[in-house]
């Protein structure tokens, strides 16, 4: 009994049982294919040679500082300008009570991402970071985009290399994936036309990669992007990782069009979504791990997802703005122990993580 519906997939089976690396166009017919269960179980036999049954989570939180943006991406709901009623920008003791919110519960990350603020200075972030390591020695800072880190170097007037050395010696552990949008010129041109670009964006990850900073990637799916652009972005990432080497994982993330400029578009489907976790855990052949972010495609996806190519669904998160002033109908945290009962009843193995992929309490 053969699996593949879809002849093409033939072939760039054979490459994947062989471990060959994938081309453009093989991604392109991925892309093309409607044979879910074939791409499912290509981008199975991947994952179980590089995690075997292991599906990892964290337990961590979420602090958003500002949602006060300078850009204006017509994909984000949620940033605002500082005359807006919603506005909020977060004091440093701010961000304290909010990290002190976890005090008595085993966290072993802050993910900490917020809008580019017009007036905060450099040395905000930089103490932000320095009076968390301060408090929460033993929990990881993953903490601003490479766009923020962009950012803080034009309103410092420093390097991205002194910045991120600054940042780190501050105590920052690693950097998220957020920012990476669609690199496509084309599009990246509509849907956040004053964000930095592709080259910079890569730029900004190679050179935490140098300081010794792993960091993640993404890309944003299911708005006015091609495949071909998808598989595109794919490359790109591929191509950085073979340069600098320091991506732990990969995140595709579901547009939520709701409060958008972008609002006509329809949610993406769960094909999508599986789908694009298939895809990028064949093409991303040296990327370790692909996250599937329950927060954006839902507990039944992301429990899905972990036959399907992933090997990770993030954590418990405890507060997220982005996607839920998007429309997302996911809650805002998740019990460990229903991360756990997801996974098992997945038929694999739960891995507590820190943010390096670290086995917790091993
Ligand atoms: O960069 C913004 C995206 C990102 C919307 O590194 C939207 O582990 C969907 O990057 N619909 C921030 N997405 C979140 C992010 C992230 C999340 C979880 C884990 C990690 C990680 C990174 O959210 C932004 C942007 O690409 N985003 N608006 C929206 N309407
Ligand atoms: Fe600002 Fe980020 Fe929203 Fe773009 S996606 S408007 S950079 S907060």
């Amino acid at each position: 009994m053969t699996i593949f519906k879809d002849k093409q997939l033939r072939s760039i089976a054979e490459k994947v049982e062989a471990g060959e690396r994938l081309g453009y166009e093989d991604g392109l017919a991925l892309e093309a294919s409607a044979d879910l269960l074939g791409l499912g179980a290509m981008a199975n036999t991947v994952r179980e040679r590089i995690n075997g049954d292991n599906a990892y989570y964290i337990v961590n939180r979420h602090i958003n500082h500002t949602n006060v943006c300078v850009n204006t991406c017509r994909f984000c709901a949620f940033s605002r300008k500082e005359e807006d009623q919603d506005a909020y920008t977060m004091e440093l003791d701010n961000v304290m009570e909010q990290a002190a919110k976890s005090k008595g519960e085993r966290f072993s990350e802050f993910h900490i991402v917020g809008g580019l603020h017009p007036t905060m200075p450099y040395d905000y972030y930089v103490e932000m970071i320095g009076r968390l390591r301060l408090e929460y020695p033993h929990i990881h800072l993953q903490a601003f985009t490479a766009v923020e880190i962009a950012y803080f170097a034009q309103i410092s007037g420093k390097s991205v290399p002194q910045v991120l050395a600054e940042l780190k010696e501050a105590g920052l552990g690693s950097l998220p994936g957020g920012g990476a949008e669609i690199f496509a010129e084309r599009v990246r041109k509509k849907i956040c036309p004053e964000k930095i670009d592709a080259e910079e964006w890569l730029a900004v990850h190679g050179a935490a990669h140098e300081a010794g900073l792993n960091t993640n990637a993404t890309m944003l799916y299911g708005h006015i992007e091609t495949p071909e652009d998808r598989i595109d972005h794919l490359i790109r990432l591929r191509e950085q990782q073979d340069r600098t080497g320091g991506f732990l994982t990969f995140i595709p993330l579901a547009f939520h069009p709701q409060n958008t400029r972008y609002e006509k578009i329809a949610k993406a489907s769960g094909i999508m979504d599986l789908k694009m976790i298939a895809i990028a855990r064949l093409m991303l052949d040296n990327f370790p791990h692909i996250k599937a972010f329950w927060i954006m495609i839902g507990e039944k996806m992301a429990q899905l997802s972990l036959s399907f190519g992933a090997d990770d669904v993030d954590g418990t998160v405890v507060e997220e703005k982005i996607t839920h002033a998007a429309g997302a109908v996911t809650a805002q945290e998740i019990a460990q122990e229903r991360l756990v009962r997801l996974i098992e009843e997945a038929g694999r193995v739960p891995v507590e993580r820190d943010t390096v992929y670290n086995v917790v309490g091993a």
